[in-house]
């Protein structure tokens, strides 16, 4: 077999922008979606649409996730604090009046805003036509061959080092970092229309928002969702109610069909949302459910299907008040991850200019 795959999953378009393609409907942004992007600036005024890389605080929004640990880099065996004053070269050189400080960050790439790569989710599909369903994500790449997993170290003490080494050698973050990521910007302001209440948004709620508000989305915009859902746990400082939030904002329906034809049918580049997965995540059922189906079905037809990158928990809720105050819903959105080689996700910094 030449080809990844000999069959691809209901929905999918693998092969769209070649076999070997890592970089999806990422390609759709073009030097000329940039320039339409850059088109939209009109005040020069920008918007920082990250949270504080230590929001939510704790563990409690993602269990899985670590809040980021600083530390100084050591000097001549000590930190800066222990010196009790900054490292300076003149440790070195008596003659040399630089003084320094470096530091250290540990955290999980996905803990706060964050851009979600094509090699964070996949799903179990028989894509050899063996039978035999194996784990494979975007274009066939495969889980174990392509991107590795972390090998468990049962003696480690903290849960960073419990899973050393993944390394994603397809679909990493890179692959999206350096395409730059800067283009169209369209909102979609769903807490609006909705609320600030629990609402899982279909096709046909959607399309009466983007009716009402004059939204036009074409093939390489890039679709913020603003629900509302950072700016409640931003104000709860760091210390998260879930019962609260989980109450809080709305989402996409990733069960409904046309809203995933929708999202196919647009040509949209890629799917960013305030809220932590796009989706409104349906907790574990408690009835017994007939066939094998994803938790997160929108991952699985934007991330694993169609080659769209998700964004999560960004701060859209100051950019969409101003879109609206000013009767306008796009602008040049730039949004680079990390070009950090094998990762699967990243913290990102985006920003709006209007
Ligand atoms: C999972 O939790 C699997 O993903 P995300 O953070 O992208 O919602």
């Amino acid at each position: 077999m030449t080809r990844r795959w000999k069959q691809s999953p209901p929905g999918a378009h693998w092969g769209e922008f070649g076999d070997d393609d890592q970089r999806g409907r990422m390609n759709l942004v073009t030097p000329a979606k940039v320039l339409e992007g850059i088109a939209e600036v009109r005040t020069g005024r920008t918007f920082c649409l990250s949270l504080p890389l230590d929001v939510p605080g704790g563990t409690t929004l993602n269990p899985r996730r670590q809040p980021p640990q600083r530390f100084a880099v050591l000097r001549d065996g000590k930190s800066a604090g222990q010196q009790g004053f900054c490292w300076s070269y003149a440790s070195e050189d008596a003659d040399l009046t630089d003084v320094v400080n470096d530091d250290v960050v540990l955290m999980s790439l996905q803990y706060s805003t964050q851009w979600d790569s094509l090699a964070h989710v996949g799903a179990h599909f028989d894509a050899d036509g063996d039978g035999i369903a194996e784990a494979v994500f975007y274009n066939g790449y495969r889980a174990g061959r392509d991107i590795r997993p972390g090998i468990e170290n049962e003696q480690a003490t903290n849960a960073f080092a419990r899973f050393p080494d993944p390394q994603a050698d397809a679909l990493g973050i890179e692959h999206l970092a350096e395409h730059g990521v800067q283009g169209r910007g369209v909102m979609v302001d769903l807490a609006h229309h909705v609320g600030r209440v629990r609402t899982a948004v279909g096709y046909d709620q959607l399309m009466r928002i983007l009716e009402t508000d004059k939204v036009e989305i074409e093939a390489g915009d890039m679709v913020c969702l603003h629900t509302g859902f950072a700016d409640t746990l931003l104000a709860m400082n760091r210390a998260p109610d879930l019962t609260r939030l989980h109450e809080t904002g709305s989402g996409l329906d990733g069960w409904d069909q046309k809203l995933l034809n929708w999202i196919v049918d647009t040509r949209l580049a890629c799917l960013l949302a305030d809220n932590p997965a796009v989706e409104l995540v349906v907790p574990k059922l408690t009835t017994p459910f007939p066939m094998r189906r994803p938790r997160l079905p929108l991952h699985e037809h934007c991330l694993v299907k169609n080659g769209i990158h998700l964004g999560e928990l960004w701060y859209l809720t100051e950019l969409a008040a101003w879109l609206r105050a000013n009767d306008r819903n796009r602008f040049l959105l730039t949004a680079p991850p990390l070009r950090l080689p094998g990762a699967v996700g990243s913290p990102a910094t985006p920003i709006a200019t209007v």
